[in-house]
């Protein structure tokens, strides 16, 4: 491991959590300072971890229940933090799911 990579987990595959190639973290993982590194994945483990790119954790990698496997809020719902720490997921009411119009809207400013 140099001083230019993130990581090196002494293999060439990426998606593992070391990029292949730049030798960097791939989104929603974290890597150990043991060389080589150990990465884990962050999406599933019940808490948010936003500088990991998470935009919800619902404690799973289950698709379609408000939170991606790879952790991002699904189309139509809304994600909060609920009793037990990890963030629950619930369909958004109708009327305040974003519109066509004001997408496109927005883009014309
Ligand atoms: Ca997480
Ligand atoms: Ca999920």
């Amino acid at each position: 491991m140099d001083l230019s990579e993130e990581c090196d987990d002494g293999n060439f595959y990426d998606g593992d959590g070391c990029s292949a190639l730049s030798c960097t973290i791939e989104p929603l993982y974290a890597c150990d300072n043991n060389i080589p590194n150990l990465c884990t994945y962050l999406c599933g483990d019940g808490f948010r971890n936003m500088t990991a790119g998470e935009e919800c954790d619902d404690r799973n990698t289950q698709e379609l229940d408000g939170c991606s496997k790879d952790c991002k809020i699904e189309s139509g719902y809304q994600c909060s933090q609920g009793p037990n720490g990890y963030d629950v997921c619930s369909t958004l009411p109708a009327t305040s799911r974003p519109t066509c119009f004001i997408e496109k809207h927005d883009s014309d400013l």
